[in-house]
This record gives C-alpha cells, sequence and structure tokens, in this order.
C-alpha cells in the first residue's frame, strides 16, 4: 500500500477560502487537507480523501477561515498604563501625557527594568490571546527598549515567543518610536545611535522589517528617512507609524522606500494614497487605537478603495493606545469604526496583513500555502464582526498543528 497523501484533513465545515479577488470563495461541505505543514487539498468534500489521510478531524458545521495574520503589534513589553488611561478619561491628551515623560517613556522605564525572563513571561499571555481568538502569526515591535542592550531583549523575547507558542513571529525594529532620556534634545543623535545597533542586530537574525513613528511627538520624515535608508543599506524592508496624529506625509515617505506597509493613517492625504497605490504599500488600519483615544478623523478610505490599496486591520496591541488582544475584535471594530465590510475586515486580517509582513504563502486556502486555518463556531463568515466578546474560535492550526 501506498503511504497516505495527507498528514491530516478537517471535513464537516464550509471554508471560507478567500481564493479569489472578491467573495469570500465560500466551498459548502468542503475539505482541506495538508502534506509537511502545506495545504494539498482545499475544495468540495470527496469520500476518498479522507481514507488517504493519516488523520481525519470531522466538525458538525461552522466555518473554516485561513489563520488570522496580526500585522502590527507591540506585545512585548511590561507594566501597564491604567493609571495614564484614568488620566485621559479626566481630560488630559496623549500629546500631553508623551510631552511629560509619560506615555511610551514609562513602558520604556518598567521594560528596561524587567529581566528578559520577566519580560517574557508577562508578554506570552498577550500572544496566547491573540492565538485562542484565530491568530497564526504575529508581527512584533521593539520600541519600548531604545538602547542597544533593551531593544535586543525585546526582539529576542519576540522570537522566543514564536519558537514557544509554534507561530510564525515577525520582528520589526522600531527604535525610532520615542526619544529615551539619554538623548533629551538630540533626535538625530539618538537616530545615528540607533542605526549604528541595526547591523548587530540584523546579524543577530532579530530583524525582519524596520518602522519609525513619524510624527510631531515622534521623528521627523528626514529623521524618519535616515532610518530607512540605514534599512535599505541592509536589504530591510520598511513599514512606518504614518499620518497617525496629523499628516507629515508620511504615507508618501513609506511608498518612496517601497515600504510593505503605512500604518494609521488617519490623517494621509490623497498624493499618500496614490504613492502607495502605486508602490503596492499595504494600507495597515489600527481601529483600536482609534476607538481607544477617541479619535474622529477617519483614514481616507474611499480614496483607498477608489485608488486599489488592499487594507489591513491589526489590533497595534500595546499598553497605550491600544491595551486590545483579539484581531476579532479588532475587525469588529473595523466595521463599526470604519465601515469595513465584514469580507473587507477578513480580507484586511489575513491576505492583505501577510501582504503587509511580505508573506504571500498564507491568507488564503489553497493548495500549496501554509496550512494556517481556523475553525469558526459561526454559521456566517460576518459574525467575525458581529460579535464583541466572547470566542467562536473552535480550532486554531499552524502549519496543521493544532495551536489553539
Ligand atoms: N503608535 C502607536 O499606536 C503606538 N506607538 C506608536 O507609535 C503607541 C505606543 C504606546 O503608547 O505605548
Ligand atoms: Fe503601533
Amino acid at each position: 500500500m501506498n503511504a497516505p497523501r495527507f498528514d491530516g484533513i478537517v471535513v464537516g465545515a464550509t471554508l471560507a477560502t478567500l481564493d479569489a479577488y472578491a467573495g469570500y470563495g465560500m466551498v459548502e461541505d468542503g475539505a482541506l487537507a495538508w502534506k509537511d505543514g502545506v495545504i494539498a487539498y482545499a475544495g468540495p468534500r470527496e469520500p476518498m480523501l479522507e481514507s488517504d489521510s493519516v488523520e481525519v478531524h470531522r466538525f458538525a458545521g461552522g466555518i473554516i477561515t485561513p489563520g488570522l495574520v496580526d500585522c502590527h503589534t507591540h506585545l512585548v513589553f511590561a507594566g501597564d498604563r491604567a493609571a495614564e488611561f484614568e488620566l485621559r478619561l479626566q481630560g488630559a491628551s496623549y500629546e500631553e501625557i508623551a510631552r511629560a515623560g509619560g506615555g511610551i517613556l514609562s513602558t520604556v522605564r518598567a521594560v528596561r527594568a524587567a529581566s528578559e525572563d520577566a519580560l517574557l513571561a508577562e508578554s506570552l499571555p498577550r500572544a496566547q490571546a491573540l492565538l485562542a481568538d484565530g491568530a497564526t502569526t504575529l508581527e512584533i515591535k521593539s520600541g519600548y527598549g531604545l538602547d542597544f542592550e533593551n531593544e535586543r531583549k525585546m526582539l529576542h523575547v519576540a522570537r522566543r515567543i514564536g519558537e514557544s507558542l509554534g507561530v510564525t513571529v515577525r520582528t520589526t525594529y522600531l527604535a525610532a518610536h520615542a526619544l529615551p532620556p539619554e538623548f533629551a534634545n538630540d533626535p538625530d543623535g539618538y537616530i545615528d545611535a540607533a542605526i549604528g545597533w541595526l547591523p548587530e542586530l540584523h546579524a543577530q537574525g532579530l530583524v525582519d522589517a524596520v518602522d519609525a513613528f513619524c510624527e510631531g511627538i515622534g521623528f521627523s520624515p528626514a529623521q524618519t528617512r535616515r532610518m530607512f535608508e540605514a534599512a535599505r543599506e541592509l536589504g530591510l524592508p520598511v513599514k512606518l507609524h504614518a499620518d497617525q496624529l496629523s499628516d507629515l506625509g508620511g504615507a508618501a515617505l513609506a511608498a518612496g522606500f517601497d515600504g510593505l506597509s503605512a500604518d494609521h493613517i488617519e490623517h494621509a492625504s490623497e498624493d499618500g494614497v496614490r504613492a502607495m497605490a502605486e508602490r503596492g504599500t499595504v494600507a495597515v488600519l489600527l481601529p483600536g487605537a482609534f476607538h481607544v483615544l477617541r479619535e474622529t478623523k477617519l483614514p481616507p478610505l474611499e480614496l483607498l478603495r477608489a485608488h486599489d490599496v488592499p487594507m489591513a486591520v491589526a489590533t497595534d496591541c500595546n499598553p497605550g493606545t491600544s491595551p486590545l488582544q483579539s484581531l476579532r475584535q479588532a475587525m469588529q471594530l473595523a466595521s463599526t469604526h470604519f465601515r469595513l465590510t465584514p469580507e473587507e475586515a477578513l480580507r484586511g486580517a489575513t491576505v492583505h496583513a501577510a501582504q503587509a509582513l511580505g508573506l504571500h504563502d498564507r491568507g488564503v486556502l489553497r493548495a500549496g500555502m501554509r496550512a494556517d486555518f481556523v475553525h469558526w463556531r459561526i454559521r456566517r463568515p460576518a459574525e467575525l464582526c458581529y460579535w464583541l466578546g466572547g470566542n467562536p474560535a473552535d480550532g486554531v492550526f499552524a502549519a496543521g498543528e493544532r495551536i489553539a
């Protein structure tokens, strides 16, 4: 007898493959089979498929989607900022708190004080929460260390999270996040230092992309450009916190470096959107931060649609502006605040999010793609954007292995 063709197969559910330019790509009574962590079959159920598999998982209804991809998180951090949240409720703004040395810098103090193991222990449950709600790929940024040793510690913790949970973690170097006290009043000196740490961190295999916070309370476009040039010299792709609180031309700046993504972009101009369309830069929408900061300026959704810019949705999981530990909840917020259709939100948390990380082997259910998928206890995909709270994820699989 020949060896079975498949390591595993799931049957008894409807597939939402997303394997088409538009529509969910629904396959009723579908089957999904994999071999060596890669999808070998995705299509209608045929009885002979099951006899060709080592393991058969039978579901009684529900929907299977691609595994969710959270393409923008700052989930490695220590402590919390609930006190700052209370101050904002009393009227203080995010910028005021940042300028007074709170905000990001208060998390920097907590991260610097934590050992690597303590930082891992604090961060791991957030990654586990994201996985339990359907995520199979995570992006994690540095940016709360702001010196060589502490940026290295954060990135190393991010790698350890991926190893211990069996999921892909893409790391992003975000040293250009805030100005540390050692460099007060010398942002250019700090950018020089942060550029200097990058080659060694990259040589240690800790950096997959480079990001910056290009904002009045962050770094200028000129400083961002210098950081991006350093990334380009090392062959590293870039992404950018762009035009979140004001329009500094960040969207066009990121596109000009063939950026994987421009993120937030509430204040981006039409020129910025056009530049993104031309260079294939993904728009990463972060409705959690919009919600928590009670923002009112919407990202330029009609322009993004008109110019056919792919839109991704992510949690931005961070202690200041988006303490959000569910990508499905981010999809819900994207629908209610930004009026994304549930289909746009699902593409945004799968195939477009993968694109925002430069990953082209996931995000749709198709033979040849990674066997990353989620079985949900739902009747229609729109339910993913409909429920607030709860958890309809019934089985979460990464490369064919059950992880939640
Ligand atoms: N934009 C954000 O949404 C996060 N960083 C950034 O540049 C917020 C980070 C924080 O407040 O801790
Ligand atoms: Fe962010």
